[in-house]
C-alpha cells in the first residue's frame, strides 16, 4: 500500500514535470558519461546514505515534492542565497541536500563532459531509489530535465501545514491535482513519520487557549499525545512514528500529516551548495 501510494505520487510528479519539458524520455543519459551509467552511480550514493540512516526516503520523497510543487522540477530548491527558503526557512527539517549533493560531484568527477547530468535529474532518480530501496515500488524515471536558475517569492505557493484541509484541497486544485492526489502527496513524503512541533498547537495550545483544538477527538489526542508528549519541543528531531496499522485519521486541518511550510525565495540565486560552488542548473 505505502509503496503504491509512493508510486502514485511519483507518477504524478512526472507528470508534472512532463508538461514543462516535453523532452523527457527514458534513458536519457545513456551512453553520455563515459561507460559509466549514470543511473547506477546515483543509486550507489543513495544506497550508502539509506544504510546509514533509513530516514532518507522520506527527506528526498519531501525534497522533491517541494522542488516539483513550485516551478516545476527544475532543482530551484538547491537555490543559496542570502534570503533564499533553504536559508530563511528553519531548514533543519528539510534534508537529503547533502545527498544530492554527494551524487552530483561523484557525476562531475566520473563523467568525461562537465555538467552533463542535471540536479533535477539526480533529484528524481535518487528519490525513485530511495523509495525502491525501502521496499516501495521501483519505476522509470524519465530524464533530461534542465535545471532552472529563475526563483521568484511570487512563485511559493506550497500549502502551509496549518492550512484548513478545505485550504489544502484548492491549493493542490491549483496545479491540477485532486483530493487523492492531495492525500499521497501529503502522507508520502513523510514515509510514515511526522514532526511534533507542528502539531502541538492544535495538542497544547489551539489558538491561544492553552489547549487541545476543542474540534480533535478524545482519542485521537490521546493519540497524539503519547507521540508527541513534549509541548516545548522545538527540536525538528522530535518525530512520532505512525504505526502501519494504526493510522490516525486526517481531520479538518492537515498538519497533522504534514511537514511543508515555505518561505520566501529571492530571485535568481546561485547554487553554492555552501563554500562549494557547483553550477547545478546551468548545462
Ligand atoms: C483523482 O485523479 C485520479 C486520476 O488522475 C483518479 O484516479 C482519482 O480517482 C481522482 N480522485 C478523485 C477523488 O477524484
Ligand atoms: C481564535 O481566537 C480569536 C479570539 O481570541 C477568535 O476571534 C478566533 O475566531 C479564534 N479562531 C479559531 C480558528 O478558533
Ligand atoms: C542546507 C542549508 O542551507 N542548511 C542551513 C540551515 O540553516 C542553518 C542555520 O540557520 C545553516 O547553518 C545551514 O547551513
Amino acid at each position: 500500500m505505502k509503496g503504491f501510494g509512493v508510486a502514485v505520487l511519483m507518477f504524478m510528479l512526472l507528470n508534472l514535470a512532463i508538461t514543462c519539458n516535453a523532452q523527457l524520455r527514458t534513458g536519457f543519459y545513456w551512453g553520455k558519461c563515459g561507460k559509466n551509467s549514470v543511473e547506477g552511480l546515483i543509486r550507489g550514493v543513495v544506497q550508502a546514505r539509506l544504510q546509514r540512516d533509513p530516514t532518507v526516503a522520506a527527506a528526498l520523497l519531501r525534497l522533491q515534492f517541494h522542488d516539483c510543487f513550485v516551478t516545476g522540477c527544475d532543482a530551484s530548491l538547491l537555490l543559496d542565497g542570502p534570503k533564499s527558503e533553504k536559508t530563511a526557512f528553519p531548514n533543519l527539517s528539510v534534508r537529503g541536500y547533502d545527498i544530492i549533493e554527494e551524487a552530483k560531484l561523484l557525476l562531475e568527477r566520473t563523467c568525461p563532459v562537465p555538467k552533463t547530468v542535471s540536479c533535477a535529474d539526480i533529484i528524481a532518480v535518487a528519490t525513485r531509489d530511495a523509495v525502491f530501496l525501502s521496499r516501495g515500488m521501483n519505476y522509470r524515471v524519465q530524464t533530461g530535465r534542465r535545471d532552472g536558475f529563475v526563483s521568484s517569492a511570487a512563485n511559493v505557493n506550497l500549502p502551509s501545514p496549518f492550512i484548513t484541509v478545505k485550504a489544502s484541497i484548492d491549493a493542490f486544485k491549483a496545479k491540477g491535482l485532486n483530493k487523492t492526489d492531495m492525500v499521497l502527496l501529503l502522507g508520502a513524503h513523510t514515509v510514515g513519520i511526522t514532526h511534533c512541533p507542528l502539531i502541538f498547537n492544535r495538542l497544547y495550545n489551539y489558538n491561544n487557549t492553552r489547549t487541545k483544538d476543542p474540534t480533535m477527538k478524545d482519542t485521537e489526542f490521546n493519540a497524539w499525545s503519547k507521540l508527541c508528549p513534549n509541548p516545548s519541543s522545538t527540536n525538528p528531531k522530535d518525530i512520532a512514528t505512525l504505526k502501519k496499522n494504526k493510522p490516525i485519521a486526517l481531520d479538518q486541518t492537515v498538519g497533522s500529516i504534514k511537514t511543508s511550510r515555505r518561505s520566501q525565495r529571492s530571485p535568481r540565486h546561485r547554487s553554492s551548495f555552501r563554500d562549494r560552488p557547483i553550477d547545478c542548473w546551468h548545462r
